[in-house]
């Protein structure tokens, strides 16, 4: 009996070395240890014998047949590896892909658009501008001469202040009000987003390059009740209809009566709280009626037409909307916190 098993391990042992492929080897089990496998044949047949060969031959049967499935095993994963290595398997075509990074659009181009989608629907017009300027369009076609202690607001960032016309980055959109009324007759009804620069010690709400969007209408007529309807409808669009606007009076050379605007609270409702200091009011342009010098300057008769100008920071808007503490996150470039618009 010792013999048999012996024949049956050496030929099952050599006929695995010559199988291939996963079906063989699995028939070759069954050809051994499968239910009519001829090991097990052997092994049923143990009650048949005396009872001093039984422990013997049961012990060495059941050593066969172990050593037989470890060879399996290892020929089972041996197959497997050389199909990986070259074959058509190496590529798991039921793997799940690997997810595409989607990019998107920056929170200040998301708000950008927002803002000037809420504009075109009360029927301006989107243009834009040089982000390189002349001091003559950034400030003394705005009505800031040389020397005014008004230049003193907008810490300036130049390119050449020595040149007969001396550039800057611009400090703000104003001068494209200057620009387009040179270009076009009355009536005017234009947005202008853009970047804008400033000599600044960055803090939580000031960064050195930032967005601003300025708006201007001009025409026969336009009355300080134009600017305070639009502006209103424009608080309303952007941050609900149940807003409430103040105007108080602020000072921008170019502009005469000036102010700034502020909406209640929205996260209050005007009670007071964190985001409004306590005041129930959060600003958030400056505004004001075209000041006649600049209407003269582009050959625009202050008797014939009026006309109404705002500019608003789009960073501080977003920082309002979102209750974001850091205007330096905006530009961080960290996708922790892009990822959240
Ligand atoms: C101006 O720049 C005027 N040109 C606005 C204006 C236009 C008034 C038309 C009247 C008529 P001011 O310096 O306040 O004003 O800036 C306007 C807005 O830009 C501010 O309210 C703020 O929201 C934003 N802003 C100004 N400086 C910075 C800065 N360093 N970082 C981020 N936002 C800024």
């Amino acid at each position: 009996m010792l013999d048999e098993l012996n024949k049956i391990k050496d030929s099952a042992t050599l006929e695995l070395q010559g199988i291939s492929d996963l079906k063989a080897l699995d028939d070759w089990r069954v050809a051994y240890m499968g239910r009519k496998g001829k090991l097990t044949q052997v092994l049923r047949g143990l009650s048949d014998l005396p009872i001093d060969q039984r422990k013997a031959v049961g012990s060495a049967a059941n050593d066969i047949k172990t050593l037989l499935e470890a060879e399996l095993k290892g020929r089972q994963q041996a197959v497997k590896d050389a199909k990986l290595a070259g074959g058509l398997d190496a590529i798991d075509v039921t793997l799940p892909g690997r997810p595409v990074s989607l990019g998107r659009l920056h929170p200040t181009t998301q708000m950008v658009r927002e803002i000037c989608d809420a504009f075109s629907a009360m029927g301006f017009e989107v243009v834009e501008g040089p982000e390189v300027e002349s001091d003559y369009y950034n400030f003394e076609a705005l009505n800031i001469p040389k020397d005014h202690p008004a230049r003193d607001m907008w810490d300036t960032i130049w390119i050449n202040r020595d040149q007969t016309i001396p550039t800057l980055l611009r400090t703000h959109t104003s001068p494209m009000q200057v620009r387009v009324m040179e270009q076009r007759q009355p009536p005017v009804r234009v947005v202008v987003p853009g970047r804008c620069y400033r000599y600044e010690a960055t803090d939580a709400t000031h960064e050195s390059v930032f967005f601003q969007i300025e708006g201007l209408a001009v025409d026969k007529g336009i009355t300080f009740a134009d600017l305070k309807g639009s502006l209103f409808e424009f608080a309303k669009r952007l941050f609900g209809a149940e807003r409430k606007v103040r105007f108080r009076c602020d000072y921008f050379p170019f502009v005469e009566p000036g102010v700034d605007m502020s909406i209640d609270c929205f996260v209050c409702g005007g009670k007071g709280c964190r985001l409004c200091s306590n005041t129930g009011w959060i600003e958030i342009l400056g505004a004001g009626m075209v000041h006649p010098n600049v209407l003269k300057g582009v050959g625009y008769d202050p008797e014939v037409y009026t006309g109404f100008a705002f500019g608003l920071g789009v960073e501080r808007i977003l920082m309002l909307k979102h209750g974001i503490d850091d205007i330096r996150h905006f530009y961080a470039n960290d996708l922790r916190f892009l990822k959240q618009f």
